[in-house]
């Protein structure tokens, strides 16, 4: 594919800027969630009219390979047949009843089967209903209410914990959103990621209900956790009474099928779901030990509800999800082809004479624009974002859609194959050649 001009922009995304145009008119950015409006990028969004496997083709017919597929969920790639005859099934029978269901039942018992510091698990919409229903529960089990986060992970946008978040945020150079009110933030301390002196003073000077934390952080770029930090983190909670929380919303089921804490060997009092576990439908979850998740309505009194959750669609996504996920070679699939992509990218990058530094926990990979390690938010906005504008513009002409944004984190699903990486590693050798250039 032949270098894009700007005239030739004009012409391969006239529809998607009609489009923004309109979209513009009537939602806020144009969309439905800040950082798919693009302007970390400069440019503007292409508009999405179809999925298939590991590429997606927007409404001008251009075809992309998708390394965002859906911010995470979409693990199997885009309409993945099993989980669409699932879907379909529930389609004629009815796919909302506020009222129990069975798939409930068999999506709960195959996350409680897989995860062993669930005990039991209650359905939500979104990765933030997760999270702060899981933040209201440990505060209510501890009777405490001050909480720690660290600076660079994100974990939705409920009030005490949209502080510094990753993610959107931190690109939109928001550090914290107007409309929260100050005394629900002062209860939220603020500490680095990989950094231990300071999680250990936190907790020691503060009453803490819970530490809650992305295992491997990915909404600063992907960021591992450094060997024994949250070994450290467990200990240090116990010791102090607080609650540690493990949001794996991203990383669940996605780099293990025991989540983030199996390969790390940890065990939270409390884990929270999202993204794969829905199978790219409106669901999440949260879950722990039987004592703290009996304290949950109707059970206990910490109440938490949802017109929609545990929707019989969702359900039926997530658990076609899981269950492929869990009787096929998926997690070795996705070993090998995230392996491939990072050392490609890092041969590419190299041969062009463009320093970066690359992360990968299986599937999550991570690509930073800098010429020293990565390892906490720091670190991260340290990186080189303009170099990433670029980047992700001429990746984007050559027909590989990323995340806009610097601090995402690359996904690739069971549907990546050879041709999938030829096509990125050949847009990859023009977009570090313009970086190169810059
Ligand atoms: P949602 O409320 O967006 O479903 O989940 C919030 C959330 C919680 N925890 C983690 C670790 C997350 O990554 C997220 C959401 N992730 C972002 C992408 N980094 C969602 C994309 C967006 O905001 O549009």
């Amino acid at each position: 594919m032949s270098e894009i001009t700007t005239t030739d922009q004009a012409s391969r995304y006239a529809k998607s800027l009609e489009a923004n145009t309109w979209a513009q008119e009537i939602m806020p950015g144009g969309v439905s969630s800040p950082v798919r409006a693009y302007k970390a990028v400069g440019r503007i969004p292409v508009t999405i009219k179809s999925g298939d496997k590991a590429t997606v083709t927007d409404i001008d017919g251009n075809i992309y390979i998708d390394y965002v597929l859906s911010y995470g969920p979409l693990i199997l790639g885009h309409t993945p047949e099993p989980a669409a005859a699932a879907m379909s099934k529930v389609l004629r029978s009815g796919w909302s009843f506020g009222m129990p269901t069975e798939l409930e039942s068999q999506l709960a018992q195959t996350i409680v089967d897989a995860v062993p510091a669930i005990d039991l698990v209650r359905f939500v919409n979104s990765g933030t209903e997760a999270v702060m229903s899981a933040i209201r529960l440990a505060r209510a089990a501890t009777v405490r209410d001050k909480i720690i986060k660290c600076t660079g992970c994100y974990h939705g946008h409920s009030d005490s914990l949209l502080v510094q978040a990753g993610s959107g945020a931190t690109t939109l150079g928001v550090p914290s959103s107007p409309g929260v009110p100050a005394q629900i933030t002062a209860g939220t301390v603020l500490i680095p990621f990989n950094d231990i002196p300071t999680a250990e003073k936190a907790l020691a000077e503060n009453d803490i209900a819970a530490l809650v934390i992305e295992p491997i952080a990915g909404n600063m770029g992907c960021i591992p956790p450094q060997e024994n930090y949250l070994q450290t983190l467990r200990d240090l909670c116990d010791k102090h009474g607080t609650l540690l929380i493990f949001d794996e919303v991203m990383t669940g089921f996605r780099v293990a099928k025991g989540c983030a804490q199996s390969i790390y060997n940890i065990t939270p009092d409390l884990t929270c779901l999202g993204k794969v576990v829905g199978g790219g439908l409106p669901c999440a979850a949260y879950g722990g030990r039987e004592d703290l998740m009996r304290k949950v309505a109707p059970d206990g009194p910490v109440y938490q509800a949802g017109t929609l959750s545990g929707n019989p669609l969702a359900m039926a996504a997530g658990l076609s999800t899981l269950e492929t996920l869990f009787s096929t070679d998926a997690y070795a699939k996705l070993e090998s082809i995230g392996n491939a992509l990072e050392i490609g990218l890092k041969k590419i990058a190299s041969d062009a004479g463009v320093p970066v530094y690359t992360t990968r926990v299986g599937s999550m990979i991570g690509l930073f624009f800098s010429d020293s390690p990565v390892h906490n938010y720091e670190d991260a906005v340290a990186c080189d974002t303009a170099k990433y504008s670029t980047f992700f513009s001429v990746m984007l002409d050559q027909g590989v859609i990323l995340a806009p944004s610097a601090f995402e984190t690359w996904f690739v699903s069971t549907e990546h194959d050879q041709a999938a990486l030829d096509v990125t590693f050949a847009a990859a050798a023009k977009a570090f050649a313009a970086v190169a250039a810059m």
